[in-house]
């Protein structure tokens, strides 16, 4: 996967030289590149900004430098990216293969779509990933409107709360996903026991010694009945995302529950009702 990540802070992104990102870029599996938006300005003080129309706090972010930050990305990896969606058919009209596909624009703002898991493993499936890190009160909007004719355009926000820029974010998505890609986690089993992996959050873990200040580790993970101990952490599961993220156990698929499942989701005040998870009435 090649990725592109543009800002006017680049050394806020060093810390993607570390641990498993920065190996999986040293192994050749992800081509990262940093780029400082400023080398994009052609006037002596180096402006990204200015004050924005209709008034109002803060300032925005000039389309000119990003146009032409985003054009020296899509010129360095060649035609065969940054295509129209449009002009990707093929002759005959089947669909484009992925490799025609026009690189991903991330942009990192409060007011994107809410980054996830499902999102993490949709941006894994692309060949390029390009981030614009917006700063002050965001980008103008023309430069949106002009990107989306040259790249997939995904505005994507961490979260309902507000950062001063979109560098964090980076940081963050880069790590989700490039953790997904083949060779970077080195066993992969570890990808699918995890909180997210199947809409619940992850069951707790425990370590030696069996007995420490005073607090056991569960009985049942002591047995070596591996059935047991599935269906041990199965209910910690349940218990915890009913507990912590209700909003979660409303979403899961109830045709993917067991039997067991619906049970322990009874206990917790949930039941089965027209085909979707909810409260229980209590009557
Ligand atoms: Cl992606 N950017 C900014 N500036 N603030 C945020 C965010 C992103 N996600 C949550 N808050």
């Amino acid at each position: 996967m090649r990725i592109d990540a543009i800002s006017i802070f680049p050394e806020y992104l060093a810390p993607l030289e570390l641990s498993l990102i920065g190996k999986a870029r040293q192994e050749g599996l992800l081509d990262l590149r940093v780029h400082d938006l400023r080398t994009f300005t052609t006037d002596r003080h180096r402006t990204v900004d200015d004050t924005p129309y209709g008034g109002g706090a803060g300032m925005v972010m000039k389309p000119e430098p990003w146009a032409q930050a985003l054009e020296s990305v899509l010129d360095a990896v060649g035609p065969s990216n940054g295509h129209p969606p449009a002009d990707n058919a093929a002759a005959d009209g089947s669909s484009p293969v992925q490799s025609n596909r026009p690189p991903t624009l991330i942009v990192p703002s409060p007011a994107g779509e809410v980054f996830d898991q499902r999102m993490a493993h949709e941006l894994a499936s692309r060949e390029h990933l390009v981030f614009a890190c917006g700063r002050y009160e965001g980008i103008d909007d023309r430069l949106l409107d002009w990107a989306s004719g040259q790249f997939d355009l995904r505005p994507v926000s961490l979260g309902d709360y507000v950062l001063n820029g979109g560098e964090v974010a980076v940081l963050a998505i880069v790590e989700a996903v490039g953790r997904l890609l083949p060779g970077v986690v080195g066993n992969p089993d570890s990808l699918v026991e995890e909180s997210h992996a199947d809409g619940l959050l992850e069951y707790p873990v425990y370590t030696k010694p069996s007995n420490w200040r005073g607090r056991d580790v569960p009985e049942a993970l002591l047995s070596g009945n591996h059935a047991g101990i599935a269906r041990y952490r199965r209910e910690q599961q349940l218990i915890r995302t009913a507990a912590r993220r209700p909003d979660l156990i409303a979403r899961l698929d109830p045709d993917a529950l067991t039997g067991v499942d619906v049970d322990a989701l009874l206990q917790l005040g949930f039941e089965v009702q027209s085909g979707r998870v909810v409260r229980a009435s209590g009557d």
